[in-house]
């Protein structure tokens, strides 16, 4: 297929889907996401990125159709890379330029840029497409479940049918790490549907009690599943699983209540309060909440205070898994015969947003703590430098990478001493690393695999969420939303902690700080919202507040008043 014969096919879908007057889309730290209704064209463009992007790498990539935590009314529409990742950075202007291209011949323009124009000679030079040779490409097609996703998904389709040779697989309605799981095994040639997706946590994670301690343990888990996909699919999971007692609320079936509302991950974390559906009778038990499309997690036990919760954000649960990660390392490498443990190094990730209590501990048990900037493509960057690399956000997203090298070295060590040290603390310590890299998902932060991760380590510990939540307390923290005219105005440095524009912030923002103590707070542009975020923590919750309404007030100076301030 030449591009004479690629171009009118290309033109022809373009123009069944007009762009919206008067909106800029911008992909960023979750993909382009909006009010559904206005998606159509945005996804219909993914489509062909997408389709290019699977061109360019000669590989499946995947396409997930979600807004995740945000309102029902909302979509949005994200890559994954072949190894499962988010799409590479250096893709990103291209994706914003395809997507905002005003119209058809414009768009066409943008498109095949790839023969006409300078600046997408270069980008085809630099990114070396083979576009119209005759190469195919493979995108997996995923949604949650927005009633918008429906439609988006047609346009995603048609976006990829117009690019030659490309081929749209739709594999349903997932949570979004499934399809990050399906295409890093498909790109590895390992099993990749969602049975056994379903079939490699179950096993795992029954290897990993198998594997513990005989520890009597608080075996019964409420979770609210935020109406959303993530509830749905632990229903499914539930059924193949053995060894623990889980009960899922907000479902989403008919009745229950809508997708994130007064439910969900990040209504727990943000609000500290019960979700709906839950009350007087759940009071100092075990909780989970997952977010609208499954990746997030986060701890809680509902206090008989109000509709107040204990929150085990991802900070802890960040902790709980350095804490068992480290001691398996530390029996391993004990051990004679295992490379010592410098050879092994162990990370963990974490951006500005973590409670400075959980960082304080962490660096307390001697870890390597790295921060890095707002959005998970930032943190697994920084988490696979290591041989062992733990990372999560405040919010409950995260999971931990195992390099390559290492679990080959896991997997040789292990076969040795099946045969001569069979039972040893050493032995057993490579094998529950083994199965935690085959539970907890390596492409991206799964909500589900996270929690049967906890699970097996609290009954590894012989922990209570009560026992887990008492490892350190968190400092009181305050996050609100300003709303300004331009948030890109506001330009950060050093991950998201520094203010460089505009100019004299952050001097004031500084100053501001001083005067609290254990103070400590930041003003970044969301990635997802029109909006500027402020965090504030201090050593009580009234100066936290104080602190993070003060930042709020500079920030209005420096850029503008723009409506009304929310909490975050
Ligand atoms: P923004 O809107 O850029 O703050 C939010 C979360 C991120 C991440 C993304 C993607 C906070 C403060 N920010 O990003 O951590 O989860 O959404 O969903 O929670
Ligand atoms: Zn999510």
């Amino acid at each position: 297929m030449t591009h004479e014969k690629q171009h009118p096919i290309l033109l022809d879908y373009v123009r069944q889907y007009p762009l919206p007057h008067g909106v800029r889309f911008t992909y960023g730290t979750a993909g382009f996401r909006s009010e559904g209704s206005i998606l159509a064209s945005t996804v219909f463009r993914a489509g062909i990125l997408a389709a290019l992007r699977s061109l360019k790498t000669g590989s499946t990539v995947g396409l997930m159709l979600t807004a995740s935590h945000n309102p029902i009314s909302d979509n949005g529409v994200k890559i994954a890379d072949p190894d499962g990742g988010m799409m590479i950075q250096q893709w990103e202007p291209f994706a914003d330029a395809l997507v905002n291209a005003p119209d058809p011949e414009h768009l066409l323009q943008v498109s095949a840029l790839f023969h006409c124009t300078l600046l997408v000679i270069q980008f085809v030079k630099e990114e070396n497409i083979p576009f119209g040779g005759g190469q195919s490409a493979n995108i997996l097609l995923g949604r949650d479940t927005r009633p918008s996703g429906d439609a988006l998904l047609e346009a995603a389709k048609q976006g990829i049918n117009s690019v030659v040779g490309a081929f749209a697989i739709d594999m349903g309605i997932l949570t979004t790490p499934q399809l990050h799981w399906m295409v890093r095994n498909i790109n590895k040639g390992t099993r990749s549907s969602e049975s056994d997706y379903m079939e490699q946590l179950a096993k795992s994670f029954r290897c990993l009690v198998d594997l513990a301690p005989d520890n009597t343990m608080e075996s019964k888990l409420v979770v609210d599943g935020a109406n959303g996909v993530g509830g749905e699919k632990l229903q499914q999971l539930k059924k193949i699983l053995s060894g623990l007692d889980i009960c899922v609320r907000n479902t989403g079936k008919e009745g229950e209540g809508l997708l994130n509302e007064g439910c969900g991950a990040d209504y727990v974390q943000k609000e500290k309060a019960i979700p709906s559906s839950f009350g007087l009778d759940d009071v100092g038990m075990k909780c989970a909440s997952l977010d609208g499309d499954g990746d997030r997690l986060v701890y809680f036990i509902p206090s008989a205070s109000s509709n107040n919760v204990d929150l085990v954000d991802g900070d802890k649960i960040l902790t709980l898994f350095a804490l068992f990660i480290k001691e398996q390392l530390d029996f391993l490498c004990n051990e004679q015969g295992f490379d010592n443990k410098e050879a092994v190094s162990l990370g963990v990730v974490q951006t500005a947003y973590a409670n400075g209590a959980s960082t304080a501990y962490l660096k307390k048990l001697g870890l390597e703590v790295v921060l890095a900037p707002t959005g998970v493509k930032y943190l697994h960057k920084e988490a696979a430098t290591f041989d062992v690399g733990i990372y999560f956000e405040a919010n409950g997203h995260g999971t931990i990478l195992f390099s390559e090298k290492f679990l080959s070295h896991l997997q040789a060590r292990s076969d040795e001493l099946s045969s001569t040290a069979s039972g040893s603390e050493s032995h057993k310590s490579g094998l529950r690393l083994l199965e935690v890299s085959r539970l907890i998902n390596q492409a991206v932060g799964d909500a589900l695999s996270g929690l049967l991760l906890v699970e097996a380590v609290l009954q590894y510990k012989g922990w209570s969420i009560k026992a887990w939540n008492e490892l350190y307390q968190d400092l009181p923290s305050r996050q609100l939303k300003a709303k300004v005219a331009d948030r890109n105005a506001v330009v950060t440095a050093n991950a998201e902690t520094k203010v460089v524009k505009p100019p004299g912030l952050q001097e004031l923002i500084d100053e501001e700080t001083a005067k609290y103590p254990c103070g400590r707070c930041f003003v970044r542009p969301s990635g997802t919202e029109d909006v500027v975020r402020v965090y504030a923590e201090a050593s009580t919750q009234e100066a936290a507040d104080s602190l993070a309404q003060s930042a709020v007030q500079l920030v209005d100076r420096f850029l503008g008043f723009a409506g009304s301030h929310q909490k975050a």
